[in-house]
């Protein structure tokens, strides 16, 4: 199964979401993150993807949940496994790229009816500080239709 990363940038009661401008998840809100790059370790994809998507550096991430998701159409690749991160510090202002247009949230006021259908299932784990490790089936119009979700 391929594998992909996803973070978010925390300040104290807020939450960084980026719209997806583009490609898998489009119109959606979400964290930063993509596919590992030949040889890259999963964290330095993390760092590399919240770069280019929204010209920010991580200093510190922590990881926070390891998730699967299972499509259908198996030929597509769109199974993954994702690693999610967290970041409490970093350098640069998040901008606007052509792939994200990003915006903070206030973690009470998080937009889970425009996000991926999961999210709602183990983003607030993680923000209580739990681990999160989940898998997620969808069908063919990506609508979950069966999950699980252990946090600790
Ligand atoms: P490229 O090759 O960059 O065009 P792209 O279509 O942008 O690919 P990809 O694979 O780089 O997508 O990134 C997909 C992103 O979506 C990753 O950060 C993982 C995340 N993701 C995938 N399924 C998700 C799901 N069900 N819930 C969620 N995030 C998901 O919250």
């Amino acid at each position: 199964m391929r594998q992909a990363t996803l973070l978010f940038l925390i300040q104290g009661d807020n939450i960084l979401l980026a719209m997806k401008k583009r490609g898998f998840g489009e119109g959606q809100w979400n964290g930063v993150g993509g596919k590992p790059e030949k040889g890259e370790t999963l964290e330095e994809t993390a760092i590399r993807e919240c770069q280019e998507e929204i010209e920010v550096t991580p200093l510190s991430l922590k990881h926070m949940a390891d998730l699967k998701f299972y499509f259908p159409e198996a030929d597509k690749d769109w199974n993954q496994e994702v690693k999610v991160y967290i970041c409490h510090s970093w350098q640069g202002d998040p901008a606007e790229t052509e792939e994200m247009a990003p915006k903070w949230f206030k973690i009470s006021d998080i937009p889970y009816e425009q996000m991926w259908e999961d999210d709602k299932f183990w983003l607030p784990k993680v923000l209580a500080g739990k681990f999160a490790k989940g898998k997620f089936h969808f069908d063919e119009d990506k609508k979950l239709t069966r999950h699980s979700v252990n946090a600790e």
